[in-house]
């Protein structure tokens, strides 16, 4: 018997040693332990021993037995550390991969360089006005100083909703109702959306923007004017910027005069960015006409301004080399992508 347990000893510590999962485990554990195992078999046989021997046989019985249970509990922590390691590679999680990029978009260019503008012109006090795109004929011509039959009011250049009501051709109508509400020092931009009947080409849009200024108060002229805009265009283009003013005419304005910066790219010489004239047109301006001041109930024996309005599609076109205006509105993200 005592032969008979031993070789339960070996053959269960081989056979454990080799069970490949808890299951095999389990199977084993009764097959050596259970109430029909081969060591409870063995000790039920016990009553047929002497006196002498059952002493020696229940202690090498209970030996075997906690030989085994510890086998067991060994191999039973070993087969979970091995599932656990098993898992733990087979979820392992590669913190050197590239992430997912987020599609995060960012501002339009035509958004870009109007915050930009608007920075500019805040530094120096302006305030930021916007005003309704669907405007009276009143705002849009007729306090600007633009009298019926004017070539301006052709219904082939503006979008009319009906005799009185039309879409913006300027952001001036933002003005003359800034005008009539309050009074001087007035210094203010308005940009925003205006709308010209114009067929889409390269350079042409029915819709496109502009940023207009204004600055009415007592003592303001000319010079102010100039200062202010070679201001505007250095922090735009940079301090080595060369201006000039050439007279011009528009009916809000008198005298007018068309803003040009020397071409930074030839530097006066005539290139093909300049189309050969050596200077390139940024902004319109002149002093606001006495006739629009009176207009608004602002007396010009009193009080004078000046004003200015540009395109913004034009000046962000010459900023980023773009040569189709039609790319601005199409929202091709191959295009926007790039800004
Ligand atoms: C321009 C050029 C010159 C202008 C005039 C006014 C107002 F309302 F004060 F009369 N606003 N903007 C103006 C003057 C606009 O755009 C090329």
């Amino acid at each position: 018997m005592l032969n008979a347990l031993q070789k339960i000893k070996e053959q269960a510590a081989q056979t454990l040693a080799n069970a490949q999962d808890s299951k095999a485990l389990d199977e084993l554990r009764v097959k050596y332990l259970g109430k029909k195992g081969e060591l409870t078999t063995i000790l039920k046989q016990m009553g047929s021993l002497s006196a002498e021997e059952r002493p020696k046989v229940g202690q090498l019985a209970n030996e075997v037995r906690a030989s085994i249970e510890s086998l067991i509990a060994e191999k039973n922590a070993a087969l979970k550390a091995a599932m656990l390691d098993k898992r733990l590679e087979l979820e392992t999680i590669d913190v050197t991969m590239p992430g997912k990029a987020a599609p995060l978009g960012h501002a339009h260019p035509l958004s870009k360089v109007l915050e930009e503008l608007k920075e500019i012109f805040m530094g120096m006090g302006f305030s930021v006005v916007e005003g309704p795109e669907v405007e009276l004929d009143y705002y849009n011509f007729e306090a600007l100083n633009i009298p019926k039959n004017h070539p301006a009011r052709d219904t082939q250049d503006t979008f009319y909703i009906n005799d009185n009501v039309l879409l913006r051709t300027q952001t001036s109508p933002v003005q003359i109702r800034a005008m009539e509400k309050q009074k001087p020092p007035i210094r203010i931009i308005s940009p925003g959306r205006v709308y010209r009947s114009d067929a889409v080409d390269a350079t042409h849009s029915p819709l496109f923007h502009q940023i207009e200024g204004l600055v009415v108060d007592k003592g303001v002229t000319m010079g102010d004017l100039k200062g202010t805009l070679e201001q505007f265009v250095k922090r735009l283009y940079g301090d080595h910027s060369v201006v000039r003013f050439r007279p011009h005419h528009f009916p809000f304005t008198e005298p007018s005069a068309e803003l040009d910066v020397q071409c930074f790219s030839c530097g006066g010489k005539g290139c093909r960015l300049c189309k050969g004239e050596g200077w390139i047109e940024i902004l319109g301006c002149g002093m606001v006409h006495p006739k629009v001041l009176s207009i608004c109930g602002i007396d010009p024996e009193i009080y004078s301004g000046f004003a200015f309005g540009m395109g913004l599609e034009r000046i962000v076109m010459r900023r980023y080399n773009i040569d189709d205006m039609r790319l601005f509105f199409e929202n091709d993200v191959r295009f926007l992508n790039q800004f």
